[in-house]
């Protein structure tokens, strides 16, 4: 897929590109930094861009210490398998802010997910109970938005569900791959892209818009 012109039915979701995924943070995601300048060369493209903090309570459902559990292992909760992390992104804390650098001042709307104690939400469109939206669906169709290019952290967690579900609520979507890194925790990349390819969900590369 080669030169996307952006219009007025696009929005780009810049997903949890916050303090812990990043360097020195919690839950760093390797090279996580690297998606902020990709990110502030995309955002001036679209008329519409979304960000998404992940926003958990102190003893969320999702920590391992809530658990008395070690990061990674996991869980059966009442919704399902939770993979245990550790303790990060808790709101209002600094690691849970945006990353300094990154430079979205178009953006029109944040999604807050995961602010529910017994309830993980790695989406930015439903939370992992898979009954609860956020919101988030409601506000891109009113908005007149069709088409999602789904970016930032981390590619096989939030930005996967992200765009799974999006393709669910009935949205066109793409991952701009390079603007994106990944967890990959035991294969948890590969499997990703194999859902997310099986959903329909497109994979493109930031110059195929910057190209536009
Ligand atoms: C994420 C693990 C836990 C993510 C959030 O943003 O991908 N991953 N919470
Ligand atoms: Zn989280």
């Amino acid at each position: 897929m080669t030169e996307i012109r952006p219009g007025p039915g696009d929005a780009l979701i810049v997903v949890d590109v916050q303090n812990d995924f990043c360097a020195g943070g919690a839950l760093a995601v390797p090279d996580g930094d690297a998606v902020v300048p990709i990110v502030n060369r995309l955002a001036p493209a679209f008329a519409v861009s979304v960000l998404t903090q992940d926003w958990h309570t102190p003893g969320h459902a999702s920590f391992a210490s809530t658990h008395g559990r070690e990061p990674f292992e996991t869980i059966e909760l009442g919704y399902g398998t939770q993979v245990l992390w550790p303790d990060h992104c808790v709101m209002g804390s600094a690691g849970a802010a945006l990353h300094p650098e990154l430079a979205v001042p178009t953006a029109q709307m944040v999604v807050r997910k995961g602010f529910h104690p017994e309830v993980d939400s790695y989406s930015a469109f439903m939370e992992a109970d898979h009954r609860t939206p956020t919101g988030l669906a409601g506000y891109l169709r009113e908005r007149g938005i069709g088409r999602l290019f789904v970016c930032g952290l981390a590619t096989d967690f939030c930005v996967a569900w992200t765009a799974m579900d999006g393709r669910k609520a009935g949205f066109e979507v793409a991952v701009v791959e390079d603007a994106c890194r990944a967890i990959d925790l035991d294969g948890s990349l590969a499997t990703a892209w194999d859902e997310m390819t099986r959903l329909g969900v497109g994979r493109i590369g930031s110059g195929d818009l910057l190209a536009a």
